[in-house]
């Protein structure tokens, strides 16, 4: 597949120690993106990465909230959250990005999920559907149309991203090796958002043969 070096961007999804496995929040096979993902970067002449960024006391961490477990749903300000184990809490090695992620060839690297709050998934939009990161803001002003979309993890922040990515206007391509879900079921669940919005599904080495 050509690129079009000056309007697509390459969107690497909180490729974080806390996702792999052995992790806070380990997806399954989730180190399996890093070497894919390093590899696309030498494809793509410009690339920016999300990373999570939690304060120690989130309002997703199961922890805060007593009685609770992680993978339980509650409700928050803005609806329904599910809870997670305490994950990329700012200034962790968790938090960090892999250190085996090319990470030298990102031009921004774009934090959320920092208000206690709110959670963030997308990296548009917070959990609340209503604050802004100001990456559309930041993509907009450099030209970017095409973002494909690789990271961690499906169903959540990878597929969160590409969707609003997709309703903003950008056209929308997720690389699907160079992703991993922590469920079937959310993956899934993700597909089928992300197919009806419009976003294309490839294989990296559609990007890589030529
Ligand atoms: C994520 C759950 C909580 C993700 C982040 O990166 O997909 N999932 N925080
Ligand atoms: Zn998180």
């Amino acid at each position: 597949m050509p690129l079009r070096p000056e309007t697509d961007l390459l969107l690497a999804v909180d490729v974080q120690p806390d996702f792999m496995p052995g992790g806070a929040l380990p997806v399954p096979e989730g180190d399996a993106v890093v070497p894919v993902i390093n590899r696309l970067l030498g494809r793509f002449a410009h690339a920016v990465a999300t990373q999570d960024w939690h304060p120690a006391a989130h309002a997703s961490f199961a922890s805060q909230h007593p009685g609770q477990r992680p993978f339980a749903s509650v409700t928050l300000a803005y609806g329904a959250q599910t809870l997670w184990p305490d994950h990329c809490v700012q200034g962790t090695p968790g938090a960090e990005l892999h250190p085996a992620l090319d990470a030298r060839r990102f031009e921004l690297v774009l934090r959320k999920g920092f208000r206690a709050a709110i959670d963030s998934y997308s990296g548009f939009r917070e959990n609340d559907r209503q604050t802004p990161t100001g990456l559309h803001a930041y993509l907009r002003e450099r030209g970017f149309r095409r973002l494909f979309v690789a990271g961690l993890a499906r169903g959540y922040c990878t597929d969160y991203t590409a969707e609003d990515a997709a309703e903003l206007g950008y056209e929308v391509v997720l690389v699907e090796d160079a992703c991993r879900g922590i469920t079937p079921e959310a993956t899934a669940a993700g597909t089928q958002r992300l197919r009806e919005r419009g976003v294309r599904f490839l294989r990296s080495e559609a990007l890589l043969a030529g």
